[in-house]
């Protein structure tokens, strides 16, 4: 057709399984799987489901969860239940830590929900019947090989690039979630065939991982990016690093596929986050990456302030469509509609707080940091 190429439609496959928003950490717990549940409805109601495949993911079984996780860790998590959470962690085991981590009712149905969508999603792209995939139910970058971490139990991440490693030379992992991708970062440093690259939050500021200094190991050195933020990332500072270090990493690297994990704690007013960027801001992301013609797998991840997570997912979910031009800013009528008070809008707007990204010039630091590491490795 005589479209542009930006405008021209793409295969969407999207993975939910109805049952992930009854799942709970426990309460008081920040992290709500129930947001996956808002997301969808909201998808539903501004009529996006016709316009894509929509499927319910295969759930993961022990075993391919095995394909990261050691079998004591993911044994461990088939077991334990709030009942029994005291009894098989007193055995000198240490799977779980602290109250980040609970053991709540339906743990590892929900982790094999999440895990699923993301090794579906991973397929579909592979098969080259789909050519972005959608699983917001994932991207639970902290998970570790032998251990759970920062509400992260099993590496969905991780499971879904192995996957893609089966069929791809080189895959890309990006993560602007406005915590460190520590897990994923981990499970690939010292591989020069996956790339990954975090823009975080750092500085006294979970989970303490992800200087410049880390650029992986061995074969992997230089193929770990790290760009540690301060607080108040506005979109026109947060635009001023993404794109000169994605369209640099896309000219060295050549990524086959990209992986981005959409955490939703980086929009202004989050609950655990310190960053100002818009809906907008933020899905310049998806935009930005979608243009390039690469395979694309959308991931969710942090984001815990309800009602925005499922405005930014919605609009994430309509770029993918390519139809973010068309949709409508007034909410139409959904499950949750009074959620969205006091405006029923489909929008994130910022703040009036400092980016003290702009204070001394550490934006600009940052930046060309990121740029001579990748300087080095190209060749
Ligand atoms: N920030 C923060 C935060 N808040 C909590 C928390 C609060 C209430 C609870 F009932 C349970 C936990 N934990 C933390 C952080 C973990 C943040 C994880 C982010 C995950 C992601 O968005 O990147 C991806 C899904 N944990 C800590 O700071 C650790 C503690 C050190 C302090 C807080 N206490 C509750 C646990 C130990
Ligand atoms: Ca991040
Ligand atoms: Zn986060």
């Amino acid at each position: 057709s005589s479209l542009p190429i930006t405008m021209s439609k793409r295969k969407v496959a999207y993975y939910y399984d109805p049952d992930v928003g009854s799942y709970t950490y426990g309460l008081g717990h920040p992290m709500k799987p129930h947001r996956i549940r808002v997301t969808h409805d909201l998808v539903a109601a501004y009529d996006m489901l016709p316009k894509m495949h929509v499927l319910r993911p295969k759930r993961a079984s022990p075993e391919m969860l095995t394909a990261f996780h050691t079998d004591e860790y993911v044994h461990f998590l088939t077991r334990v239940s709030p009942e029994t959470a005291e009894e098989l962690t007193y055995h000198g085991t240490r799977f779980l830590v602290g109250d980040d981590n609970p053991a709540f009712e339906g743990l590892f149905e929900f982790c094999s929900i999440s895990a699923g969508g993301s090794i579906c999603a991973a397929q579909r792209i592979a098969s080259g019947a789909a050519d972005i995939a959608i699983n917001w139910a994932g991207g639970l970058h902290h998970a570790k090989k032998r251990e759970a971490s920062g509400f992260c139990y099993i590496n969905d991440i991780v499971l879904g690039i192995l996957e893609l490693l089966r069929s791809y030379p080189r895959v890309l992992y990006i993560d602007i979630d406005c915590h460190h991708g520590d897990g994923v970062e981990e499970a690939f440093y010292t591989n020069d065939r996956v790339m990954t690259c975090s823009f975080h939050k750092f500085g006294e500021y979970f989970p303490g991982t992800g200087t410049q200094e880390d650029k992986g190991r061995g074969k992997g050195r230089g193929y770990a990016i790290n760009v540690p933020l301060k607080d108040g990332v506005t979109d026109e500072s947060f635009r001023s690093v993404f794109e000169p270090v994605i369209a640099k990493i896309l000219d060295v690297f050549q990524p086959s596929a990209v992986v981005l994990q959409c955490g939703a704690d980086s929009l202004s007013g989050d609950k655990l986050g310190c960053f100002n960027l818009t809906m907008k801001g933020h899905a310049h992301c998806v935009q930005f990456l979608r243009q390039q013609n690469i395979p694309l797998i959308l991931l969710g991840g942090g984001g815990y302030t309800v009602k925005n997570v499922a405005r930014l997912w919605t609009y994430e979910t309509a770029c993918a469509l390519g139809i973010e031009n068309d949709i409508e800013p007034s909410l139409p009528w959904n499950e949750y509609f009074e959620w969205f008070a006091p405006r029923y809008r489909l929008e994130v707007v910022g703040n009036n707080m400092d980016d003290l990204n702009m204070k001394d010039g550490s934006l600009d630091r940052v930046r060309v940091t990121a740029l001579e590491q990748l300087q080095e490795i190209a060749h």
